[in-house]
């Protein structure tokens, strides 16, 4: 079975954007090994610092993030990086072509207690004129993203990714290489699935708290269809089981603070993410409109995040259409 090369190759994808993607997948079968040793490898405690977001960073966080960062800083195609972890973009070669975004640990809460985590990342075009190391290079919207992608390390470790040409899952064999599972993935366009932080109920818009309320009167309510719910909290997880046999994951807007329409990333989680959704044929939206289209105003922005099976997201978009005639129910939104 083709491997990552092999199958990038087979793609006719730009020969320098190969190696871009190699180097990456590469940190990823290293990241891999570290998690697999689990405590032994004494890398498991929190380190005393935070992040830019006010996060405290475990130590594989920082380590993850090193590791892709010098790698990636080290091939003349890359001009910068930007990632969850790094206050600001870092720039690397003055004359390299893409930037790479990355979150080099998605999911790091979930590290301690041996539940998947993965590692997310954005390959864009280094805009005409800019350089690696100014946030307005990396300011682009997703449908920009050359290729995306990330790789789960779950039971088996797994990589899904997209060049724009679908969504292709390799799964890490024993010989170290990542082996082509999947040609092409696709979510299915119906589901009876669904992934939210139920906790942060009373802190939902009006029209999610609706939405979620149909879902849960199952086939005693207007959607006449009982619902299961999966949330496991790695965003990658998540993703990972809509890619494969559909559901809906949302992240949604709340209340909580105003400067934050949601929890997650744009450029790290929802940009990557809605391509590999888009590319396997499901919508990908902040309920009003779609993640990729969004004009980024800052590198560690958050968005409010809707994806998984088409009909499904469908529905969620209807019981948000109110909401667009009414300025004052979309305010910070
Ligand atoms: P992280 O990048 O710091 O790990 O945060 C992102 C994670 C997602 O993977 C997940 O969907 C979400 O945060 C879970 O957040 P919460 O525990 O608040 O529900
Ligand atoms: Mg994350």
């Amino acid at each position: 079975m083709p491997n990552v090369t092999d199958q990038l190759k087979q793609q006719a994808v730009d020969p320098e954007l190969v190696v871009l993607l190699e180097t990456i997948t590469n940190c990823c079968q290293e990241i891999a090994g570290k998690l697999r040793l689990g405590a032994l490898t004494g890398i498991l405690g929190v380190t005393e610092d935070t992040n830019v977001q006010g996060e405290t960073q475990k130590e594989l966080d920082v380590i993850a993030n090193d590791m892709l960062k010098e790698a990636l800083l080290g091939l003349s195609s890359v001009a910068g990086i930007a990632s969850e972890e790094e206050d600001l973009p870092v720039a690397g070669n003055a004359n390299g072509r893409f930037l790479v975004l990355f979150d080099p640990l998605d999911g790091s809460s979930n590290i301690d207690v041996n539940v998947s985590v993965g590692t997310i990342f954005s390959v864009l075009p280094l805009p005409a004129g800019k350089s690696g190391g100014d946030e307005s290079a990396y300011l682009q919207p997703g449908r920009a993203q050359l290729a995306s992608g990330y790789a789960l390390y779950g039971p088996a470790t797994t990589l899904s990714m997209t060049t724009g040409q679908g969504v292709q899952q390799f799964v890490l064999d024993n010989n170290g290489q990542f082996t082509l599972a999947y040609e092409q993935m696709s979510i299915p366009a119906d589901t009876k699935e669904f992934s939210i932080n139920m906790s942060n109920q009373r802190f939902w818009a009006p029209e999610m708290q609706e939405y979620i309320a149909d879902l849960l009167a199952g086939d005693q309510g207007v959607r006449g269809k009982n619902f299961n719910m999966r949330w496991i909290a790695s965003m990658v997880a998540d993703v990972h089981r809509v890619l494969t046999r559909g559901g809906i994951f949302t992240y949604p807007w709340d209340d909580r603070s105003p400067d934050k329409p949601g929890k997650l990333r744009l450029m790290y989680e929802g940009n990557p993410m809605s391509l590999l959704v888009e590319q396997a044929g499901g919508l990908a939206t902040t309920c009003f409109g779609n993640i990729l289209d969004i004009q980024p105003s800052k590198i560690h922005q958050r968005v409010a995040v809707a994806l998984g099976s088409k009909h499904e997201i469908e529905v969620l978009l209807d019981a948000h259409k109110s909401a667009l005639d009414s300025p004052a129910a979309l305010l910070n939104r």
